[in-house]
């Protein structure tokens, strides 16, 4: 990472329901540890979650990850699109199954709202298999809005989500 650039903390969200989808997670974890200017720092368990969207699609992989990066929020995001690709990743429906999803779901206390990058995540504070990975490796945290995570995740219901026990 550059020295003289500030950092922060980044949480990423890892999604797969096809292909492997645990592979593909694990994958895409590996991949964000290479990110230049990117350190990864923590990375939550792995989710089975049940697809949020059209029912008639494989169950999800999920985990959440955070890095600490002096990479701005664009170029992060390029670098998160490089992955998917790298990975695969073809756009077709727009919530239908899909080999590698990232998403920036926070960046530093930053709020983002442009075409190409909204942050937080407009589905964050919803999405059990959002809210759970994030309060497993960021308890503490603070989102931009003044809520804490432990809040929502009382709130938020677990539809089915279920955490996948670390292969030995
Ligand atoms: N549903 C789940 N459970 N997990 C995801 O990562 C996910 N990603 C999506 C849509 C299709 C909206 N549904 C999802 O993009």
């Amino acid at each position: 990472m550059s020295q003289r650039e500030r950092s922060r903390f980044a949480f990423v969200g890892v999604g797969s329901n096809l292909d492997l989808p645990e592979k593909q997670v694990m994958q895409a974890c590996r991949h964000l540890a290479q990110i230049e200017h990117a350190a990864l720092l923590r990375q939550s368990s792995l989710y089975r979650s049940q697809p949020l969207g059209p029912q008639d699609q494989p169950d999800f992989v999920n985990a959440v990850v955070l890095l600490e990066t002096t990479l701005p929020p664009y170029d992060l995001l390029d670098a998160l699109q490089a992955i998917e690709n790298q990975q695969g990743r073809v756009r077709g429906l727009r919530w239908g199954p899909r080999v590698i999803d990232l998403d920036l779901l926070l960046y530093g206390e930053d709020e983002l709202e442009t075409e190409r990058l909204r942050v937080p995540h407009p589905g964050l504070t919803l999405r059990e298999f959002v809210v759970y990975p994030l309060a497993e490796i960021a308890p503490d945290l603070i989102l931009p809005s003044g809520e804490s995570i432990l809040s929502l995740q009382a709130a938020c219901p677990m539809r089915g989500l279920q955490r996948l026990e670390r292969e030995a």
